[in-house]
């Protein structure tokens, strides 16, 4: 069998995946251990845990019809099942944008069909998914790959339709029947799509462990959907341009290109790829292999430069002989296709890029509680090492000694008192303007808006009346979210303000407060911002029913920006109930630390006896604390290890002390 790259890869990705989890699983025994999981803490766990099972791979596939664009997908990922999985044909053949993937929630095998009349519908792709009623549902099955090919073709299913109904659903391109209407013939009925999308759910192991993949259909079709340009494709991992090697760049081409897939280069997380397909229509019998691959590098660095790309980003390939190479287990074959060149340049690229971003997520968020954790911790040695040091004090001490620690206690009993005070004071403070901050956030607000600038949309039938609604209401809501930006970094000062008050007044560590994301969510409306403007720049060369697919496109961004708005007040929400909860923790532990003091000092009092055995257990205590803060470097570590190199699985560096037992139980 020929060693695939790619999907080793994916796997090492995967089992580090797994091992961040097993991490993640650690700590809250740890918390739990310590008796120090608040219920906010225990979410955000759970909601890491959520983030790495949901984390998918995307890689999207775009280019003209007929370029080879589903061709190399059944190459790149599907040539176990030994035959051409998904129908490729010459001429247009993927009629709807497909997306493979599996659902381990719904792991029953099935395709799953959205019909092209649902673009009459105000109702978005993202809306349909949570009605199922909405799809046909054909079932699957992955054992015999002949009966799944062929109820795979459904996807290329076309109708009849008249020029009317085409309108209508925004499916009608003047621009295709020009020379028609020249030579005077009339053009009553033009073929569409039966499916606008497409879903494939199966468990193929490289599905199963997160990778999705994003077929779409050619002729410009991507610009009449707009969930595939707002939605689909600014959230692919990678996404590969496909051009063929005998036609070159023609101008379609290059309208796609500059419409849809250049500014996909800039993005910092993203992989972008030009697959410079069928190479083999260069092979030819009568020329020797070094004149064959000069010409090709030849092509290739024609390519780049019409792209305006470095010859290195263009990957010459041939999808369709890699594929029966890799069915035959023909090694030179699959040599001459070139395509381990792509999947290692995919690979390379979106994985490290991927883990980076992943780990960036779940190690921050942790790495607050971390530093929580840890200072709780110090804070408890040093309370335990205070008394034991105060004890040892008291050896051969007379009992006015005793009689001192204790008028000390009750000194430190009445401050604690006033510490409560305060922080009473202080907590309502933080309401009162945290209140001011939730006020901006509201969702009220933001639909008010929606409304007004749909009612202006309605209002205006022009391609530039409908861009500029768009664009005053993406203004007022960006000007909107910057205000509570500033709102929350005030919100941040005072919270900053109060810990290192306590800091001071309870002499003791206290965690960095937590930060806020308003600013992220800010940051989030301007890239939708900025996508909108792409899109509408777009639209100035193409023909299709502008005013159709402006309105989509608009039902599109909303639902997205309606999402962040709800997102950015439910981080605010929940951040402002705990942005004081390391302070009461804090002030909870010191007065239990106070008791148990003015405990052991009774009891010393009454017989000196119990001196030393009190002195032995709180040594024993600052040992064990001392133990337990050495595990959560491990935890820290583990969450921070880089990516394994690919196959074979990288050896683990160290053993997880999970094998080993755990300190004493610690009374917390
Ligand atoms: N010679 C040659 N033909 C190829 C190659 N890759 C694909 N083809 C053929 O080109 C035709 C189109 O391939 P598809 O994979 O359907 O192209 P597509 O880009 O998915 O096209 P649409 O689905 O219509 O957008 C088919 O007949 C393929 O067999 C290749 O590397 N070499
Ligand atoms: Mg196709």
């Amino acid at each position: 069998m020929v060693p695939e790259l790619l999907p080793a890869q994916i796997a090492a990705y995967d089992a580090w995946k797994s091992e961040l989890r097993g991490a993640l699983a650690r700590y809250q025994r740890w918390l739990d251990d310590c008796r120090l999981s608040p219920p906010d803490v225990d979410l955000r766990i759970i909601d890491c845990l959520e983030t790495l099972d949901a984390d998918r791979l995307v890689v999207a596939f775009v280019g003209e019809f007929s370029r080879g664009k589903t061709e190399l997908i059944n190459a790149l990922f599907f040539a176990d099942y030994r035959r051409r999985l998904l129908p490729t044909e010459v001429g247009r053949t993927t009629m709807c944008p497909t997306e493979l993937f599996f659902d381990a929630e719904n792991p029953e095998p099935c395709l799953r069909l959205l019909p092209i009349e649902t673009r009459l519908k105000d109702t978005s792709i993202a809306e349909y998914l949570r009605d199922p009623l909405a799809w046909n549902t054909v079932p699957l099955d992955p054992a015999h790959p002949d009966r799944m090919a062929a109820a795979l073709r459904e996807i290329s299913r076309v109708r009849r339709a008249t020029v009317a109904e085409a309108r209508s659903l925004g499916l009608y391109d003047p621009t295709a029947h020009t020379e028609l209407e020249r030579r005077g013939v009339p053009v009553t009925h033009v073929e569409i799509p039966v499916w606008r999308h497409a879903r494939i759910n199966f468990p193929h192991p490289l599905l199963r462990r997160g990778l999705v993949i994003l077929d779409t259909p050619g002729l410009n079709a991507i610009g009449t959907e707009p969930e595939l340009t707002v939605g689909l494709l600014p959230k692919a991992h990678a996404l590969v341009f496909v051009l063929g090697a005998d036609t070159g760049v023609t101008r379609s081409d290059l309208e796609l290109w500059q419409n849809h897939v250049r500014t996909y280069r800039y993005r910092k997380d993203g992989c972008l790829a030009v697959a410079l397909n069928k190479i083999d229509s260069l092979w030819d019998e009568l020329r020797d292999e070094d004149e064959i691959a000069a010409s090709i590098e030849q092509q290739r660095r024609r390519v780049a430069q019409q792209l305006g790309l470095s010859p290195g980003s263009v990957f010459p390939v041939s999808g369709q002989k890699a594929l029966t190479a890799k069915i035959r287990g023909d090694a030179r074959l699959l040599h001459a296709s070139r395509l381990s060149e792509l999947e290692s340049h995919l690979g390379a690229r979106i994985l490290p890029a991927r883990h980076e971003i992943l780990q960036d997520h779940v190690a921050r968020r942790i790495d607050e509680l971390l530093a929580e954790s840890r200072s709780t911790l110090r804070a408890r040695m040093a309370d335990a090492r205070r008394e034991a040091e105060e004890l040892r004090g008291l050896r051969g001490r007379s009992s006015d000694v005793v009689l001192h620690l204790m008028r000390r206690n009750r000194e430190q009993q009445a401050a604690y008192l006033q510490h409560v005070q305060h922080f009473n004071r202080v907590r309502r403070e933080l309401g009162d303007q945290g209140r001011t901050l939730t006020a901006l956030l509201e969702l009220e607000t933001i639909d008010a808006l929606i409304e007004n600038a749909a009612a202006a949309m309605k209002g205006s039938w022009t391609t530039p009346g409908l861009k500029r609604a768009m664009k005053s209401l993406f203004d007022a809501f960006s000007e909107r979210m910057a205000g509570a930006a500033r709102e929350a970094a005030a919100v941040e000062r005072q919270v900053a303000r109060a810990f290192e008050d306590f800091r001071a007044r309870l002499d003791c560590e206290l965690p960095p407060p937590r930060a806020l994301r308003v600013r992220e969510h800010l940051m989030g409306l301007q890239r939708l911002y900025a996508e909108a403007e792409a899109f509408r720049n777009s639209l100035l060369t193409s023909m299709t029913e502008q005013s159709f697919v402006i309105r989509a496109f608009f039902r599109t961004l909303v639902t997205a920006a309606r999402r962040l708005w709800l997102d950015a007040h439910e981080d605010t929400d929940t951040w402002l109930r705990d942005a004081l909860g390391p302070l009461v923790r804090r002030l909870r532990e010191h007065k239990a630390d106070l008791d148990e003091r003015r405990a052991n000092l009774q009891k010393i009092q009454r017989s000196r006896e119990s001196l030393d055995a009190r002195i032995a257990e709180r040594e024993a205590r600052y040992l064990d604390l001392e133990a337990r803060l050495g595990e959560l470097d491990w935890i820290h570590d583990a969450l921070h290890r880089p990516l394994p190199a690919g196959a074979p699985a990288a050896p683990r560096e160290s053993a997880a002390p999970a094998d080993r037992p755990l300190p004493g139980a610690l009374a917390g």
